[in-house]
Order: C-alpha cells, then sequence, then structure tokens
C-alpha cells in the first residue's frame, strides 16, 4: 500500500509566501479561531487515527506551523474525520469560515484506483459544551453540512521536477448562529488534502464617527438585515437630530442619519468639538463656527458662548448676541416749537450719538409752570401737566423727532422736556439727558380735525377701510398698513401691502391692543404714516355673550394735511384661534413680515421670507447672508460654470483662523443691477435654512468685485453626474439613503413654506459621505438659468420632465408639485442618472402624463420605491404623500432591507422608446445604454456585430473585463431586450 504524504511539498520558501498572504487581515474581521497562530499543537480530534495526521512545518520565522494533511487514495471507502474544538462566537450571529488548503488532483498521482477523490465536506455543530462527544461516534445527522468544497487550483509538477505548491482559498458563511459556540468537522472521502490554514471570523462595523457621534464597534447582523445603531454624541457636542446609521453585513456603515452639533462655546474641527478661542464666542449650537466677538465686547476665556460687554456699553434682552454691545444715546439736539393757540408742535433732531442702536424713541415729559418763566429761586413753579394735554401720536415711545400737543391751557408756561431713549436706557445707571423746550400758549383753537371711527369688536381680526391722497399727490401704487402689538416690549411689527382701499387683518389675539398706521405709495415714492390708531381686539368671553355688530363711537385726532385719512374701522369674528405669528406666503400678492427694531427677526417656528417681500433687496441680504472679507478667502480652482459667472473651490479661513473648504459662486464683469439682485437672491435664500440635507451658505461678498456667494464644499459635485460616474456602484440601501437625505431636505424647505421648483438630480449636491444636500435656489433659475427648463404655451419656462402638470399648465407650483419633482429624483437615483423619459420630445412627456403614462420602473427598482414614485405622480395633487411621509417611508424601508428585495421588473422596459432600439452596431448599441466605454472590450473579444451579443453571458463579460457587478446587469438585461427583438424580427 502506497501512502502518499504531501507534506514534503510545504517548503519554506512556500510557507513564508503563506505567512505573509495569511496574516493581513482587515479590520472589520474579528477573528475567532486562526490555525496559523496557534502557540501549540491544535488539537483537533481526528478518527479513524489512520486518516487525519497533524504534521508541523516551520514557518519563515522558524517558528511550527500547524497543519492537517490526508492522502490515503490507495484505499477505497475511506471516511475521514476531523474536528475543532469548540469555537465560541463571541455574540457574532454569522461567521465565515476561511480555509486554506491544496490538494493533488488524482491524475498527478501514479497508479491510484478511480475512488481517488479532489474534494472534501465541510460540516458544523452549534453546542454550549466545550466537550464534545467523541469522533468515533459521530452522527452526520448531528451536523450541518456547509458545502463540499473542491480545489480551484492542485498540485501539478514543475518541468525542472520542482513541485509547486497551488493554495486554495475558500471562504463559506453561516448565518443565524444562537449557541454558545459550534464544531468544525472536515469529512474526507479519499482526496490528497493538506489543510494548511483555518480561521473562522465574524464582521463588525468599525468604530466610526460621523456628524459629530461616535458609532460603537458593532457586530453585523445574522442575516443579510442591517443592524440600525445610536450614534453618542461627541464630548461637547449635542444632538440636533438622533445620529444614527446602519451596520450593513459586510462591515460596512450605511445611511448616515441625524447629527450632533458642538454645543455653545465649542466649534467643530475635524470631527470633535473645540473651545472657541477668547476674544471668540458662539451662542448657539446651530451656529457652525465661533466667532469674533462683537464690537464693544469681550470674552477673557475660552468656551465662551456670548461676550460680555464693556463698561458702560449694555445688551437688551432681546438683543442677539451677535449685536455689537450699544449705550444709551445722547440727549436730543434742537429743540423747535409751533404755538398755535393752545396746541404746540414740537420738534427736534435725532440724538447726535444713538449709542449703536437703531431703536431710538423719545419721551416727551410735560410741566405746566406758574410765575416767570426762567426766573430764578422760587418765583416759576412747575407741577406734572397730568392727563390734560393731549399727545399726537403719543406722548412716550415716539419713533420720530415730532409730537403734537393739544388741549392745552390757554395762556399758560409749559416746559417740555425731550428726552431720546434706547433699548439699553433702562439699562444705564447714568442720569438721562434731555433738552427742554418752555413754550407759553395763547387763545383756545376749535379749529383741531378730529375723525370719527366706527369700530366693531371681534376676537382675532380687523377691517381698515380709508381714503386715499388726492389724485395731485400722485398715483396710488399700493397701501403699507403697519401694525404691531401696543404693550409688547420688542415692538415686533408686521408689515402687510394692498392695492385696495380696506383690508382685513387677521390672526390677531384676542383682548389685545394693536397700534395700526397706513401710508401709500404713490408713483412719487412713500407718503408718511399718518393716522396712527389704536385698538383692542374683543375678549373671546365678551363676544361669547356681546351683540357682535355693536358699534362704539371714538375720536382720534389726525394731524393736518395728512395723506391718509382712516375713516372706518372695524373688527369682526374670524375664529376665536390665537395666532402667535402670521406665516409669511411666498405668493408677493399677499406678503407679511415681522420686524424688530427694524432688523427681520424670523418668528420661533421658521417660515421662510420671500426676498421680493423687501423693498430693498440689499436688506434681504444684510439680513440672512454674513458679509466675508475678501481677503479671508483663497480660490484655489474653477470647477464649473454657473448663470451667473464661474464656480470655484477654495478655502475659506474662518474668525477662528481655522480654514474650511468652500464652493465660491462668482457674479461676472459687466452685470446689470438687476442681475446683482437675482444673483444675491440666491444668498438671502439659502442663508434662511440651516439643515442637514440643505446645501450651507457661509457668506457673500458684496462689498468689493466680485460680489461671491460662498457655500459648503460638496466633494462629490452634483447628483446627477456623480450618479452616471458611479453607476451601478451602490448598494440599493446607500440609494435609498441619499433618497432620504433628499426627502428630509424637502421636508425642512415644505415645513418653511418654500417651494422649490425645480427639484431635481442635477441641483443635489453630494459630499464626500455620500449625504445629499437640495440646493439651487435662486430666484430667476428656475426661468433662465436651468438647461432643462423649456418655453410652455403660457409663456413660462419651465424644466417639463421634472414638473407637475398642474404647474406646468396654470403654474399652480405647491410643495406638492415639489413632490411630484421628487418622484422623478427618485427615479434617477435608481436609474444612475438615467435622462428621464429618455429621448421622448417636451411635448410627448407632456400628452403622455396628460394620458395616464407614467415612468416605468428603472432596472433592479424595488417594487415598494417604484410604487412611492408612482404615488408621487398622482394626477390629483393632494393624493400625493407629504415629503414627511415620504421621509418615514424610507426610513422604514431602510430598517427592514428585505422588503426592498421584491424588484419591480428585472429587464425590460415596457417603454416603446427602450434605449436599444435602433442600434445597429455593437458600437451604437453600448452608447445607447451608455456603456460607451467597452467597446474596446467586446471588439476585442471578437464581438463585432449586433447578433454575435445576443448570447454574451456574465462569465464571458467577466472575461472581457466587464468588471463591475452594476454593468454586467446593465448590460445582460439590454441583451435581453436585444433578443426580445430579435425574436420579434424573425416572427415577422
Ligand atoms: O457637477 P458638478 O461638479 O457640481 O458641477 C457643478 C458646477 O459646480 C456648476 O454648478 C459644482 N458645484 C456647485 N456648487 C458646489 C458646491 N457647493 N460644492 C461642490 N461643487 C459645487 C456643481
Amino acid at each position: 500500500m502506497a501512502l502518499f504524504r504531501i507534506y514534503s511539498f510545504l517548503a519554506p520558501f512556500h510557507i513564508l509566501v503563506l505567512c505573509q498572504a495569511l496574516r493581513n487581515y482587515p479590520d472589520n474581521e474579528v477573528t475567532l479561531l486562526d490555525s496559523m497562530s496557534a502557540p501549540g499543537d491544535l488539537g483537533w480530534e481526528a478518527y479513524p487515527p489512520e486518516g487525519w495526521e497533524e504534521i508541523s512545518v516551520m514557518d519563515e520565522r522558524n517558528i511550527p506551523m500547524r497543519t492537517y494533511q490526508v492522502c490515503n487514495v490507495m484505499e477505497a471507502n475511506q471516511n475521514n474525520w476531523l474536528r475543532t474544538g469548540l469555537i465560541q462566537r463571541e455574540g457574532a450571529q454569522r461567521v465565515y469560515v476561511e480555509i486554506k488548503f491544496t490538494l493533488r488532483d488524482c491524475n498527478s498521482l501514479p497508479g491510484v484506483p478511480g475512488t481517488c477523490k479532489e474534494t472534501f465536506n465541510v460540516y458544523y455543530h452549534e453546542s454550549n459544551n466545550a466537550v464534545a462527544a467523541p469522533l468515533r461516534h459521530i452522527r452526520e445527522s448531528q451536523y450541518v453540512k456547509i458545502d463540499t468544497i473542491a480545489a480551484d487550483e492542485s498540485f501539478t509538477q514543475t518541468d525542472v521536477g520542482d513541485r509547486v505548491m497551488k493554495l486554495n482559498t475558500e471562504v463559506r458563511d453561516i448565518s443565524g448562529l444562537s449557541k454558545r459556540g459550534l464544531y468544525l468537522a472536515f469529512q474526507d472521502l479519499g482526496a490528497c488534502i493538506a489543510l494548511v490554514s483555518l480561521r473562522v471570523f465574524y464582521k463588525r462595523c468599525p468604530l466610526a464617527v460621523l456628524n459629530l457621534a461616535r458609532f460603537p464597534d458593532t457586530v453585523t447582523g445574522g442575516d443579510s438585515a442591517l443592524v440600525e445603531v445610536r450614534g453618542t454624541c461627541v464630548e461637547d457636542a449635542e444632538e440636533l437630530e438622533a445620529p444614527r446609521m446602519f451596520c450593513s453585513a459586510d462591515g460596512g456603515w450605511l445611511v448616515p442619519i441625524g447629527r450632533c452639533v458642538c454645543r455653545p462655546g465649542f466649534e467643530e474641527v475635524d470631527g470633535h468639538c473645540q473651545p472657541c478661542r477668547s476674544g471668540f464666542y458662539k451662542a448657539s449650537a446651530m451656529d457652525a463656527y465661533c466667532v469674533k466677538c462683537p464690537p464693544h465686547s469681550y470674552s477673557h476665556q475660552d468656551k465662551a458662548s456670548e461676550c460680555v460687554c464693556e463698561r458702560g456699553f449694555y445688551r437688551a434682552e432681546l438683543d442677539p448676541r451677535s449685536m455689537a454691545c450699544t449705550r444709551p444715546p445722547s440727549a436730543p439736539g434742537n429743540p423747535i416749537s409751533m404755538v398755535n393757540e393752545t396746541a404746540v408742535t414740537l420738534e427736534w433732531s435725532p440724538p447726535r450719538e444713538s449709542g449703536g442702536r437703531g431703536d431710538v424713541s423719545y419721551s416727551v415729559h410735560c410741566r405746566k409752570c406758574s410765575g416767570e418763566p426762567g426766573a430764578a429761586g422760587d418765583s416759576e413753579k412747575c407741577v406734572p401737566c397730568g392727563s390734560g394735554p393731549h399727545f399726537n401720536p403719543r406722548q412716550f415711545g415716539l419713533t420720530h423727532p415730532r409730537v403734537l400737543v393739544t388741549e392745552l391751557q390757554p395762556h399758560t408756561n409749559y416746559t417740555f422736556s425731550i428726552e431720546a431713549l434706547n433699548g439699553v436706557s433702562d439699562l444705564s445707571p447714568s442720569p438721562r439727558q434731555l433738552v427742554s423746550v418752555n413754550v407759553t400758549t395763547s387763545q383756545t383753537d376749535k379749529s383741531q380735525m378730529s375723525v370719527i371711527l366706527k369700530e366693531r369688536k371681534g376676537t382675532d381680526s380687523v377691517t381698515l377701510a380709508w381714503q386715499g391722497p388726492e389724485p395731485s399727490d400722485g398715483t396710488v401704487v399700493e397701501y403699507e398698513v403697519t401694525y404691531y402689538e401696543k404693550n409688547q416690549q420688542d415692538q415686533n411689527y408686521t408689515v402687510l401691502k394692498t392695492k385696495s382701499n380696506s383690508m382685513t387683518v387677521d390672526g390677531l389675539k384676542p383682548g389685545t391692543t394693536y397700534i395700526f398706521r397706513i401710508r401709500a405709495r404713490t408713483d412719487g415714492g412713500y407718503g408718511n404714516y399718518r393716522g396712527e390708531i389704536e385698538l383692542e381686539t374683543s375678549h373671546e368671553d365678551m363676544l361669547a355673550v356681546g351683540d357682535p355688530n355693536q358699534q362704539t363711537i371714538l375720536a382720534i385726532s389726525v394731524a393736518g394735511g395728512a395723506v391718509l385719512l382712516v375713516l372706518l374701522v372695524a373688527c369682526f369674528v374670524v375664529s376665536g384661534r390665537r395666532c402667535g405669528y402670521i406665516k409669511a406666503k411666498q405668493d408677493p400678492e399677499e406678503e407679511k413680515m415681522q420686524f424688530q427694531h427694524g432688523r427681520v427677526k424670523l418668528p420661533e417656528t421658521r417660515t421662510y421670507i420671500h426676498p421680493h417681500t423687501y423693498e430693498d433687496p440689499n436688506q434681504a441680504v444684510r439680513d440672512f447672508a454674513k458679509e466675508i472679507e475678501v481677503s479671508n478667502i483663497r480660490i484655489e480652482r474653477v470647477i464649473g460654470a454657473g448663470e451667473f459667472g464661474e464656480v470655484c473651490s477654495g478655502r475659506l479661513r474662518l474668525p477662528s483662523k481655522r480654514e474650511i473648504q468652500v464652493a465660491i459662486k462668482s457674479l461676472k464683469a459687466g452685470y446689470s443691477e438687476q442681475q446683482r439682485r437675482d444673483f444675491l437672491s440666491e444668498a438671502s435664500i439659502m442663508g434662511q435654512f440651516d439643515h442637514p440635507n440643505i446645501i450651507r451658505l457661509e457668506g457673500v461678498v458684496t462689498r468689493c468685485k466680485p460680489v461671491m456667494i460662498v457655500t459648503e464644499y460638496m466633494e462629490n459635485g452634483s447628483l446627477d453626474s456623480f450618479l452616471k460616474k458611479h453607476d451601478g456602484q451602490f448598494t440599493v440601501i446607500q440609494l435609498v439613503g441619499m433618497m432620504r437625505g433628499i426627502a428630509a431636505g424637502m421636508q425642512y424647505l415644505s415645513e418653511m413654506n418654500y417651494v422649490h421648483r425645480d427639484l431635481a438630480a442635477r441641483n443635489i449636491l453630494v459630499n464626500g459621505n455620500l449625504v445629499c444636500k437640495v440646493s439651487d435656489f435662486g430666484l430667476s433659475r428656475v426661468l433662465e438659468d436651468d438647461p432643462e427648463a423649456a418655453y410652455t404655451t403660457r409663456g413660462g419656462k419651465i424644466p417639463i420632465r421634472w414638473t407637475a402638470p398642474e404647474a406646468i399648465t396654470y403654474r399652480k407650483f405647491t410643495s406638492a408639485s415639489d413632490v411630484w419633482s421628487y418622484g422623478i429624483v427618485m427615479w434617477e437615483v435608481i436609474s444612475y442618472g438615467e435622462r428621464p423619459y429618455w429621448e421622448m420630445s417636451n411635448q410627448d412627456v407632456i400628452k403622455a402624463i396628460d394620458e395616464g403614462y407614467r415612468l416605468p420602473a428603472p432596472m433592479d427598482c424595488p417594487v415598494v420605491l417604484h410604487q412611492l414614485m408612482l404615488d408621487c405622480w398622482e394626477k390629483n395633487r393632494s393624493d400625493r404623500p407629504k415629503f414627511g411621509q415620504i421621509v418615514n417611508t424610507l426610513d422604514r424601508l431602510i430598517r427592514n432591507p428585505s422588503s426592498l428585495k421584491q424588484l419591480a421588473n428585472t429587464a425590460v422596459w415596457e417603454d416603446p422608446v427602450t434605449p436599444e432600439a435602433g442600434a445597429s452596431t455593437v458600437e451604437d448599441w453600448l452608447d445607447l445604454i451608455k456603456m460607451g466605454q467597452y467597446k474596446e472590450h467586446f471588439s476585442s473579444a471578437g464581438y463585432v456585430t449586433l447578433d454575435s451579443v445576443l448570447y454574451v453571458s456574465a462569465s464571458e463579460l467577466d472575461k472581457m473585463g466587464v468588471a463591475l457587478a452594476g454593468h454586467q446587469k446593465k448590460i445582460l438585461s439590454s441583451i435581453q431586450c436585444l433578443q426580445t427583438q430579435h425574436g420579434t424580427q424573425v416572427q415577422v
């Protein structure tokens, strides 16, 4: 009996190669057993004794290496078992078994009988016991077969007689493990095998830090499910939205959701939060960076969340922390009085020093004096005037340096002291600075004009009616009604505009006093505000018992020569609802704004403010975009062309001296004022948004040329070209993660009442972590910029393929029409940037949609995703899902990836315009299916006619060098289309 032993082939040279190859394991694999690094004998159990044998060989460091070998090829009926000890699974539900072995092919062994085998079997057995029943009692039924293993390569002999060892590596996985550990068993039925190494490992997603959240080492799931992992914020960061990621079965992290932000006093540097240096601060976690203390304030210590005011300077309670510290104003100047019998008009000039604030107001204190004015000693006695005189518009809190005082006593001396105040006057301990005017009245004058107002009490709305100015004063363009809540300290005021002579103001609080003012804008410009009216809305409970038509009559003094006369004020009941603020609508016909001290204050529930709401668009830019010093920007390279000029990438130096990478859009020379405004409108829109899936505005450069808009840099550029470049390279979960990001950004925009109107993959940017962000917010963009936009019959320019039918037909753009576009973006994502409706003309698209046609599912599209697209393309816009629902649906799919397994169709687009129709050569065909890069591969493999490619298989594609799975799928499914076409032709 010739017994072949093969360990003699394991020469030191070969072992060296083996060791180097074997010991470099990837980061995300945790080894449970590695026979190569066992310190002593492996001690596995073999049965029968003449079967598997443990044989030591030396590796390159002269360290013994264990192998198991068997080679009983000359005898029939072999059944040799080898079993490992218990391999603890350490919590892993899925383990991988990597076997490296050599196997001699039977033909190379002289004289072996036909029973010689070239395979062996591998089994496992789950167990909680470290001691297993002896192998001689082995029952195969207790063991689960993993596979029958054959060699890819077998032993051969070279010409020089030296034997060359071919090492085979096979990896199998076992999932659904639940017991303490498992035994592996190898069954030989008569082959010549050397088991060189056995490694058992599981995969984990290694610790990762993303979006300032730390995700721990995580063992992958048991089957192909994703494991959802909650991240914890890194030190000094706090949660903005619960950070989550998914650990995939192959040990990669997918779909980052949510994020942490550095808490006040800290800023993000390379994935961690670093304290603001002294002299800098960060007031809110939502601010991206530490910024320099505003003027007249300082921070001596690190980590400042606000800066302290210098001595003599103050910050009012509602002042933003970014505002300079301010001080009370100086006294008003040059007071003058114009006495008209028992009335006096007082005027003065604003204080020389406003204290750095825009909220200067005036108070007038009145004293009535007897005796000689200005007399020394006690001969002039002054006492407060009391409630006798009437001040118009009011005595305290005047915003203009002018007041009319009526109902004074005739022939009386009065002293009026005028004081200028601002938001920090009450905080300063210094005495107030006043100017005084002495006046003496004469006869009583009866010519004062009064206007009768009729008022009907309501709870939350007021209707105002008025008469316009004399036609000689110009044609009225619009009226502006301003109102605010009387007893509100910060005097937020709302501006409404209308073209008519009356207006219903609703959304008011019941039982609250409001001040209303009205002015006209004629073609000669704005007139003055006149006739300030104070009105109190009814209490809800009064209304329940009172007569809603009850009218009271009151008299209000109006300065003579008023541009507008308020004639009738009536309050109507609309509802008992309380409104904290009034939402601005994007429709310029009905524009409302909220101001505070002349600066826009965003209400708590944020609402987008359309830049058209501003008379001065530059003010919108100032309100929403930070001015950046051009010296802090370094332009590095041009990355593209925008509507208004080049787009570059570069670096922005932050106030903390740190540099970040940015994208810079510039306005090319020779622009008109209108173009400048349109260009900057993008910044005043973008600056209002703060969401991880909306492109972030860093600031603008407007003080020097070229004018620039600086945004965060998105490493992977726009989504459509990114997808085309990486065709077929992402998992469906990664694609769904991208869609989820876009939907979350759109949900935020829709909640801000912002309608995008041009949502398309080309307007989404992708960063280095595959996070997608919505971009392109310019005002003119839909009309002018987008190359996809085409003129409709009604004159507007619209990106037809992405736009909902009601928006095309009657320009009804809403968040629901954005949802339609979102469905198209989903289709673009799944089809890796394919053009929606391919080469169909715009007219054909409109007609087809009207007739009920919808884009078919792209190749390999899960049924649930296509269904979601179809939901987005419901004809009736109220039947489409809201963005919030879309986000929830996608979250559910990500958590349960098996729901994505069922594909809508695997091969043929039912559309008559399949891309391969019309191709007559292999080159044309590859171009049409956007696989032109493989022309060479096909021609060198001999595929020169279209007929010849009909039977190309996956393995042939492999051989040609078409390695990417996604590309293979695309080509193979197109071949199926060709086969279908071919079949039809044959039948005809
Ligand atoms: O597809 P892209 O590389 O991505 O080419 C266009 C080009 O500029 C013109 O718009 C790229 N781009 C625009 N904004 C950014 C940004 N914030 N980060 C990176 N690339 C950008 C866009």
